[in-house]
């Protein structure tokens, strides 16, 4: 038995307090070769046969997902007293029997059960340390809007030179449309007819350029999207539909026109800002470069490599109090119900504990989503972010079902792996994007194909986590990379594909209907065909068959079948063949 490849730690997604007094247990080994794993539990102190013997229990753990090189096993026990130690029992497929304990891996002898020897530990179940997400989040689906593309709903906060509303126009990098509040009030019968009940919003404090990242003042609204008072009635709006809301913190840096930053340039080291930001030669100060928006040789941390974005020094306390107050204000005074957090890989942990501690002491149920395009364990743990924005689940899909740069076989193994990477409550939460303002559109992802675009939405749809729809992909949007995929949202029919729209607004009902299944339901895949990339997914009552052609180019087959086998009829049948 390959017994360097068994996998087990406490305190993490091996070993975590599931609800308050229920504890998962994961365990991973080499693939096909763990014949049987038998978890021993229990209460440290309780002894039987005058302190001889441990009084324990056992149950065993089940096989759930595998990637290529490993198979998980999982299993959930609860203890009274809500203290455990606990060990493994491993028998392999070639008949080789172990026991692995805090200490490592041991021929099986059965006293080393009895005596508990090196038992894992897991001290006291407490449940302020439980990681915890909110429960809405599970049953909710994201609609993800740009504000200065969605609508245009009042001409007089146009700035001069604004452009004429043309969805199928790609606009450049400094555009201006005109998209403002007004229009997302206009419109929110539409998010309400397509059945999404939460808004993601970008960025919409006052900042110069159009996408808002360049935050000139975190506590007013940018007066081309409209005011306060403005605000306040989408957001309730938004509320009387059952739709939360959620907005977008930029807090890894600031933008340069910002009266901080401002400070900085004018009075540099002797500004009273030269602490809030990362300095690392004086005077503060870059070279302009034709292209406006490159500075290699800025002496101050930026973002990425953005003058304009000078980077926030978030150890600073008064950094920290000031961010902080803006984190609790707009949940005190406008009621949102989520941040979505910028560049949230780059900014330091001690910061975000804090900033998770304000959201939590400000309301119940806060969700916090950070914005990180890698695996997150770090944030994952419970006292920073609830989830993020799940890219490394997008790249999986791309790859294997778009692309095919992988097979189905590493695409389903990339899947787990992820899944494998957090705790249960925290994957019920995850934001499954298939894109955004940051990446092509889904729909030219999949080459202008509509129904390879319906499958792979299909399919988020039945994965754990939440999906997100971009604005515009409800009607077929397509879009390359920023700025391309910022296109005018399309009010007009011309430039609708209604039966699109059709198709997410059965998905996100589906979604909806089935909430309790696809947020708890264990996921079963069979790569039926590889070759021919057909993959049957089941999730409790559901089943899917997804058919992508591995087939010469020119032929491509979609068919998305999913039936619900308890009533016995197709609660969402698609079925394409498409020959291109
Ligand atoms: C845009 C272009 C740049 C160009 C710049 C010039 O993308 O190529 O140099 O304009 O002005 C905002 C705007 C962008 C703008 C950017 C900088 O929306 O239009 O850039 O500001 O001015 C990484 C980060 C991730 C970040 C993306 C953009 O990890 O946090 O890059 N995303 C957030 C927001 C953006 C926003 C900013 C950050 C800045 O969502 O909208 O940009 O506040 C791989 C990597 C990722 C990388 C990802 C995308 O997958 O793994 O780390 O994300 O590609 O590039």
């Amino acid at each position: 038995m390959n017994k360097a490849a068994i996998y087990h730690r406490p305190e993490s997604e091996f070993a975590y307090l599931y609800t308050k007094d229920i504890v998962h247990i994961r365990l991973k080994g080499a693939i096909n070769e763990l014949e049987d794993v038998e978890l021993f539990y229990g209460d440290p102190y309780d002894w039987i046969n005058d302190n001889t013997t441990w009084a324990s229990k056992s149950i065993q753990l089940k096989k759930t997902l595998s990637t290529i090189e490993c198979d998980y096993f999982e299993t959930e026990v609860s203890v009274p007293t809500k203290r455990m130690d606990y060990l493994f029992v491993i028998t392999g497929v070639d008949g080789e029997k172990v026991v692995l304990n805090d200490l490592g891996i041991f021929p099986y002898k059965e006293t080393l059960v009895s005596n508990k020897y090196g038992a894992y530990r897991l001290p006291y179940f407490h449940e302020t340390d439980r990681f915890k997400a909110p429960d809405w989040v599970k049953k909710t689906v994201w609609y993800q809007i740009f504000p200065e593309r969605f609508a245009n709903g009042d001409p007089t906060l146009n700035r001069k030179g604004v452009k004429a509303w043309d969805p199928a126009e790609n606009p450049d990098r400094q555009d201006f449309y005109g998209g403002d509040l007004q229009g997302v009030l206009d419109h929110l019968d539409h998010l309400t007819a397509l059945g999404v009940n939460g808004i993601y919003f970008t960025p919409v404090f006052k900042a110069a350029s159009n996408h808002k990242y360049d935050t000139e003042d975190y506590l007013e609204i940018d007066p081309e999207f409209g005011d306060k008072a403005l605000f306040k009635k989408v957001i309730s709006a938004a509320h009387d539909r059952g739709i939360k809301v959620m907005l977008d913190a930029v807090f890894n840096h600031i933008g340069d026109l910002s009266d901080q930053w401002q400070d900085v340039l004018k009075n540099q080291q002797a500004s009273k800002y030269a602490d809030w930001f990362h300095v690392n030669k004086w005077p503060a100060s870059y070279t302009p470069d034709p292209d406006f928006e490159y500075a290699g040789d800025a002496t101050y941390d930026t973002f990425a490599f953005t003058p304009h974005m000078p980077k926030l020094n978030t150890a600073n306390k008064e950094v920290q109090a000031h961010l902080l107050h803006i984190a609790k204000y707009w949940i005190d005074e406008f009621d949102i119900d989520a941040w979505r957090l910028d560049v949230a890989d780059e900014v330091d942990h001690a910061f975000w504990k804090k900033f998770r501690a304000t959201c939590d002491g400000a309301k119940d149920d806060f969700y916090i989503l950070g914005e990180v395009w890698h695996s997150a364990q770090p944030w994952l743990v419970g006292d920073e972010f609830s989830s993020v924005m799940n890219y490394a689940y997008t790249d999986a899909i791309k790859d294997g079902f778009i692309n095919k740069k992988i097979t189905l076989d590493q695409m389903v193994s990339n899947i787990n792996a992820q899944l494998m990477l957090y705790r249960k409550q925290c994957n019920q939460v995850m934001f499954n994007v298939l894109d955004s303002h940051d990446t092509p559109r889904i729909l030219s992802i999949a080459h202008g194909n509509k129904n390879l675009m319906k499958l792979v939405e299909a399919f988020t749809y039945l994965q754990p986590g939440v999906p997100c729809i971009y604005y515009g992909d409800e009607y077929a949007l397509d879009g390359e990379g920023d700025p391309d995929c910022r296109k005018c949202m399309p009010w007009d029919e011309a430039h609708q594909d209604l039966q699109m729209f059709e198709f997410f607004k059965s998905l996100v009902a589906f979604r909806h209907d089935y909430a309790e299944t696809l947020s708890n339901a264990a996921m079963d895949w069979k790569i039926v065909d590889d070759k021919n990339g057909i993959v049957k997914f089941e999730r409790g009552e559901l089943k899917a068959i997804f058919n992508v052609g591995n087939r010469p180019a020119y032929f491509v087959a979609d068919q998305i079948i999913l039936s619900n086998l308890v009533e016995g009829q197709n609660v969402l049948h698609y079925g394409f063949a498409i020959y291109e």
